[in-house]
């Protein structure tokens, strides 16, 4: 963010911030917006300008999930620039950590609107958007799908078309990320005040449309592969920048993969389709496979529904529960081992003051 300064609805603060403060705290605190997060400061921006913080000892103590993340709002001591508390999040977008890391990441909070970026090349493809539209739905956040390189593609249509098809309630727009006037139609969901993160692989354009909707580079960009359109994951950190139409847009890097977890209502809104006919289905348990009386499976035949969409559907629940389980399991594992801690600490005090 290079300007100076902003007014707090600028910032995208609203009545929903404005009354978790009490008066005193109105009077005696600053509100700021988390810019970008490293390792042991935070950049924040407030009606005073952008500072660079760095959070109090005690807070690294905290459930990682409690931690401010792009997107935040802090209430700092206006004197020392000290954060004293976060604000309560109006949505919180966070995924499974990569790798076999039982952990969850967060990537940004208190969006609006997640532009899921991806281009008509072969970048595009049904099963990975479903898995972006679902985290959005699950994180109260309104989709949006961005076909970027349309200006490159022969046949757009098709996937627009496919696009489509995922959910015909979510908005899909076609652009050319590196034409102003192309991308002009995503401005509609960058009013003053409203937070858009850009979510989606690596060289689909995230950085671009931010270039060319802020009119000026604020990020890098970098060239993909030509035998299978991969990106080169130039973007490493996320990041919030302001539009010159008030709008804000959170970078964030190209993901190699997305797991779910803690996601069963967002898989079930963006398959609500399939949940319905399952209604239909002769047994309650019905597992959607060989079963007499299968409604799904005869909307299949039908030609009614994909049997990618079926499986993609079975795939993801089956993958979110099993996420949540393990990191359910990892937080009770750790908060035992901290009672444990405590209760021998507890002892050794004892020991050592004889009471
Ligand atoms: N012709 C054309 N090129 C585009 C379009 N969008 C992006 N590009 C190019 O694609 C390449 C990758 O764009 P980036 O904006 O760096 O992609 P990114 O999604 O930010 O990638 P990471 O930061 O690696 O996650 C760059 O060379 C861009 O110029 C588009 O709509 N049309
Ligand atoms: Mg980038
Ligand atoms: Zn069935």
């Amino acid at each position: 963010m290079s300007e100076l300064s902003f007014s707090l609805p600028e910032l995208g603060w609203s009545h929903f911030f404005q009354q978790q403060l009490s008066l005193e705290e109105w009077e005696s605190t600053k509100p700021a917006r988390v810019l970008a997060v490293h390792r042991n400061a935070i950049d924040v921006a407030s009606e005073h300008g952008a500072q660079m913080i760095t959070l109090p000892g005690q807070w690294h103590l905290r459930d990682p999930e409690e931690l401010p993340t792009v997107g935040d709002w802090l209430l700092l001591d206006p004197s020392s620039g000290q954060p004293q508390r976060m604000l309560e999040r109006k949505s919180l977008i966070r995924r499974k950590a990569a790798g076999i890391e039982s952990k969850v990441q967060l990537m940004a909070a208190n969006v609006d609107t997640l532009f899921v970026v991806t281009s008509c090349n072969q970048d595009f493809n049904s099963s990975r958007l479903e898995r972006y539209l679902a985290l959005a739905l699950e994180s109260k956040v309104d989709p949006v799908v961005v076909l970027t390189k349309a200006d490159l593609a022969d046949d757009v249509s098709a996937y627009q078309q496919q696009a489509i098809g995922l959910n015909p309630d979510i908005a899909v727009e076609t652009v050319n990320a590196l034409d102003s006037s192309s991308v002009a139609s995503l401005l509609t969901w960058c009013a003053c005040g409203q937070t858009v993160a850009l979510v989606g692989s690596s060289g689909v354009g995230k950085s671009t449309l931010i270039n060319t909707l802020c009119g000026v580079s604020r990020q890098e960009t970098g060239t993909i592969r030509d035998d299978d359109a991969k990106g080169r994951h130039t973007t490493t950190s996320r990041t919030l920048h302001s539009l010159p139409s008030g709008g804000l847009l959170i970078d964030n890097p190209g993901l190699r993969e997305l797991q779910l977890s803690d996601c069963q209502s967002g898989v079930s809104s963006l398959f609500e389709d399939i949940e319905e006919l399952a209604q239909s289905c002769r047994f309650n348990d019905c597992l959607h496979q060989s079963e007499e009386g299968c409604a799904v499976k005869a909307a299949i035949a039908w030609g009614d529904l994909s049997p990618r969409r079926l499986t993609n559907y079975q795939k993801l629940m089956a993958e979110q529960q099993r996420n949540s389980e393990t990191i359910a399991e990892k937080r009770r594992r750790e908060r035992n081992f901290g009672k444990h801690v405590r209760s021998v600490m507890v002892a050794r005090y004892k020991e050592r003051d004889g009471y």
